[in-house]
């Protein structure tokens, strides 16, 4: 078909699917938890002129004119994250999480050196992969993998055991250089405190993967790691903080060379200056409404665990209260596979994804179609859509999971109950229209 059509004719078909796109969102329940919206401010931000520049290198030594305003910018995003995450050295260079993640193991480690972290089926990222799983941190930066021991029941790392792994391993001389806590999924706050302590005994260095709770944690709601003993954090800037996408470091003075050497020229020469821009006002919302939205995103997400078990269904960290953060892992395997359950959700307009759960691997499931579905609330909070709503959220995984109806119908609904959400709050503006089509040509 595109063979057949001039490029005006392919260039009105590509914007046609992007207003579709716009209009699917518009009326659905978007759950999938490394995602978010952005207001209007920022978005008018993304548009600017930043987005046709070059800036490489540290704000005020760039090696390109025409900076004076983008280094401001630059500067002021800066000071905004050292007060919203008490840190010493930042950096908001970084493209994306993986590539803030890739920047650290740039800055602190070698090829060959032994990097713990989670596996992917207990929360790992796939950045913290493998070798053989073609992750970054094992077949971009040769970086051996060893995994924390995991309590399912918990749905946490074991300290206990992780300790006695780790002196298993000092036998072998495989003292892990690099410890990375945080990931993918993140229930419940990690035991940095408890581990950094035995960690620092051998020198390495701790850092966090906070791309999923850096609103959470901006906002109070969830462990501060630099406070708990993290050498340094890494995080992407568009799940639960208010930003475009891309990533940012944070960590203490005395690593600073070390991480600006790794971001460039390591691992980004200009870095995308109109998210720059973008993530600049998002942290001046944050910095105004991330207490406030932080602390309704938990409660949600609490309230929706407890409205989905009590429907039947099984959510992971039920001892625990279900989650501390903005998502929820649940074992839909007696309903059916992840992969096959996200689709029928997406039917009825609740876009959710299939995830591996912790014991996976053991039934024979892979990340294809593994056991589990995750959800995150924090976009659907940042439209009004709160706690108040969460057994109408359930009422909706029920229909369509446990009573097997129609989804065609389900979707009928769905529209009809994002009627009322419209509008993206925690922002300055009350008009930020969620999902608006911006039409700049005809
Ligand atoms: N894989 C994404 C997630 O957690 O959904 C993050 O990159």
């Amino acid at each position: 078909m595109i063979e057949r059509m001039s490029p005006l004719e392919i260039r009105d078909r590509i914007f046609e699917l992007i207003k579709s796109h716009h209009m699917f969102f518009s009326t659905a329940l978007p759950l999938i938890a490394s995602e978010n919206i952005v207001s209007e401010a920022v978005k008018q931000a993304i548009i600017s002129d930043f987005g046709h520049r070059y800036a490489e290198g540290w704000p005020g030594e760039r090696v390109y004119a025409g900076c004076r305003y983008i280094d401001e910018v630059e500067g002021i995003t800066i000071s905004l994250f050292k007060k919203l995450f008490s840190a010493e050295f930042v950096d908001v260079r970084p493209i994306s999480g993986v590539t803030a993640n890739l920047a650290v193991y740039t800055a602190f480690t070698t090829c060959g050196d032994v990097m713990m972290c989670l596996s992917i089926a207990k929360g790992g990222h796939i950045s913290m992969g493998k070798r053989e799983f073609g992750g970054t941190a094992g077949a971009v930066h040769g970086l051996d993998i060893e995994y924390f021991e995991f309590d399912v029941n918990e749905m946490n790392i074991d300290v206990d055991a992780t300790i006695r792994k780790v002196k298993k391993l000092e036998k072998d001389n495989r003292i892990p250089k690099l410890i990375y806590f945080g990931g993918s999924v993140l229930l419940f706050e990690h035991p940095v405190k408890e581990l950094s302590e035995f960690f620092k005994t051998y020198d390495s260095i701790v850092g966090y993967d906070a791309a999923h709770v850096a609103g959470l944690i901006a906002g109070g709601e969830f462990q501060n790691p630099l406070k708990e003993g993290a050498d340094v954090v890494s995080m992407s800037t568009h799940k639960t903080f208010f930003g475009p996408q891309r990533g940012a470091i944070l960590s203490f003075n005395k690593h600073s060379e070390a991480i600006k050497k790794a971001v460039f020229p390591g691992v980004v020469s200009n870095h995308h200056l109109h998210t720059l821009a973008g993530l600049a006002i998002a942290s001046t919302e944050m910095i105004a409404f991330g207490k406030e939205y932080a602390k309704e995103v938990v409660r949600t997400a609490k309230k929706l665990g407890e409205s989905l078990s009590s429907r039947g269904f099984n959510v992971l960290g039920e001892a625990k209260g279900f989650t501390d953060s903005h998502q929820l892992l649940i074992d839909v395997f007696e309903y059916g596979l992840g992969g096959d359950i996200e689709k029928l959700l997406e039917r009825a307009g609740i876009i959710v994804n299939r995830n591996l759960l912790p014991y996976d691997p053991q039934r024979g499931l892979s990340f294809k179609n593994p056991g589990g579905i995750r959800i995150g609330v924090q976009e659907i909070v940042r439209l009004g859509i709160n706690h108040k709503y969460a057994d109408i959220i359930a009422d909706f995984f029920e229909k369509i999971i446990i009573k097997k109806e129609d989804p065609k119908k389900v979707r009928e609904d769905v529209k009809s109950f994002r009627k009322e959400f419209k509008s993206i709050k925690y922002c300055f503006e009350d008009i930020s229209e969620a999902y608006k089509y911006i039409e700049l040509v005809k």
